[in-house]
Order: structure tokens, then sequence, then C-alpha cells
């Protein structure tokens, strides 16, 4: 019982791309997830194999049609699959933490990746989709969106992560951003590690490193600090 990823993209030959290196790609290798990469062109029907249309209401871009989406989806996902459906896109809610934990803990997810100017939202509506954006910029496409999403919930699969690299200490597990790292030289261009660091004092190494983490996310990104740990993502239409 491993964690499945299915992709649906336009481009396939985007995947596993740096999915299939380092961590994700070891973990992939011993079994651990498994990711399949399958065309929304082969759901299309017509002799030139037709995905999108224009917008109705005019304007720029084309849309996929939700016929050709939902049968893409069909073809992908068997009758039952419990994985939640997430479409990659720069109008969906900010990707967190809090829903990458979600989904690594589920079977896996089935990624909607978006191209042109969007996809018809009645598909999105009728297969209740999560839709989400991995931040405020725009990308050509939702497949590196889907690689990000990926990347964190691969690292959490129980056995990937070594305990050298556990996730408990690191950035938004606390809310917090990560304090600095050192290592040797404890001397390089003239430049000391705070001392405290070699101090072997561990409870005040502890302090150090908290009050560095409350410094910088005060400096960087003081929206953290008005949150409460584990805003939730839920599915769309879940209770
Ligand atoms: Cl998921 N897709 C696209 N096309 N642009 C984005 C995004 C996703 N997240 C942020 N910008």
């Amino acid at each position: 019982m491993s964690w499945n990823a299915t992709v649906l993209t336009l481009f396939p030959g985007m995947f596993p791309g740096p999915l299939g290196t380092s961590l994700a790609g070891r973990a992939m290798d011993r079994g651990l997830w498994s990711l399949e990469a399958r065309d929304i062109r082969e759901a299309a029907t017509d002799r030139h194999r037709t995905v999108d249309d224009t917008p109705f209401g005019g304007g720029a871009g084309m849309v996929l049609r939700p016929d050709v989406v939902d049968a893409a989806i069909a073809a992908a996902v068997p009758e039952g699959d419990q994985r939640p459906l997430v479409f990659l896109t720069p109008r969906g809610v900010p990707l967190r933490q809090s829903l990458v934990r979600q989904l690594a803990a589920g079977p896996g997810v089935v990624a909607l990746c978006g191209r042109y100017e969007g996809v018809d939202q009645r598909v999105v509506e009728a297969r209740g989709m999560i839709e989400v954006s991995i931040g405020d910029y725009v990308l050509s496409g939702g497949e590196l969106g889907a690689m990000v999403l990926l990347d964190a919930c691969v690292r959490l699969i129980p056995g990937v992560m070594g305990a050298a690299e556990s996730a408990e200490e690191e950035s938004f597990s606390s809310n917090l951003l990560e304090y600095p790292h050192y290592t040797r030289p404890a001397e390089w261009r003239g430049l000391r590690v705070p001392e405290v660091l070699l101090s072997g004092h561990h409870a005040e190494v502890a302090r150090w490193r908290r009050e560095r983490s409350e410094a910088v996310t005060r400096e960087r990104r003081p929206d953290l600090l008005t949150h409460s740990p584990n805003q939730d993502q839920g599915r769309a239409g879940a209770p």
C-alpha cells in the first residue's frame, strides 16, 4: 500500500523530471510512492484531438473543455478511487504545509495541470476538485505546481526521510521560519560562527535558535505570526 500520484497534463514528458532524482527519486525506486503521468489529449475524441476551445464571453486564450477533462479523469482514475483531485491553478488557495500533511497522510493525489487560460469551471465543480496555487506569480502551466506539491508530500511519507532529516523542527511545523545554520570551519574569511553554537550548552543553543527564528519571521514573514498553526485547507465539499 504505497502512496500513488496520477498527473493529468498536456505535457506528460515533463514527468517525473526532478521528481525522478534525489530524495523523491530514491523513494520512488524503493517503492514508497509511484507517479503516473497521463496525457489529457488521449481523451480527445475528434480527429484533430482537440482539447480546448474559445472562452464564452470573449477574451484571450483558450479553455480546456469539460467533457475532455472529465473523460481524462475517468480514464485515469478507477471507480471508487479515494484520492483527492487537486487542480493546480494560480486562482487556487495558497498551498500550505497543513494541506501537504493531509495529502501525504492519505492514499495519494490526482493532480490536474491547467494550461491555456484555464479549465471549464463546471468540471472543476462536478469533480469536487481542490483548487491550489503555489504562490503569487504566474506560471505557464500547472506542471511545475504539481511537482512542487508532490515533492512536498513525498518527503513526508513514512520511510522517505531518514532520522537525520526529520521534519520535526523545520519551518512551518511551528509557524516560524528556521534559524540559520552553520558548519565547519568555525572561522571562514574572518567570519566566526556564533559562539553560543560552539559552547555545548544545549539549553542556550535552543534559546538562541528560537530567538533567531522569531526575529527572521518578524522581519520576512510577519503574516506567519498572526495566524494560528495548522490552518486547514480541507477538501472542497467535505464536511
Ligand atoms: Cl499551480 N499554476 C500556474 N499556471 N501558475 C501558478 C500556479 C499554478 N501557482 C502559482 N502560479
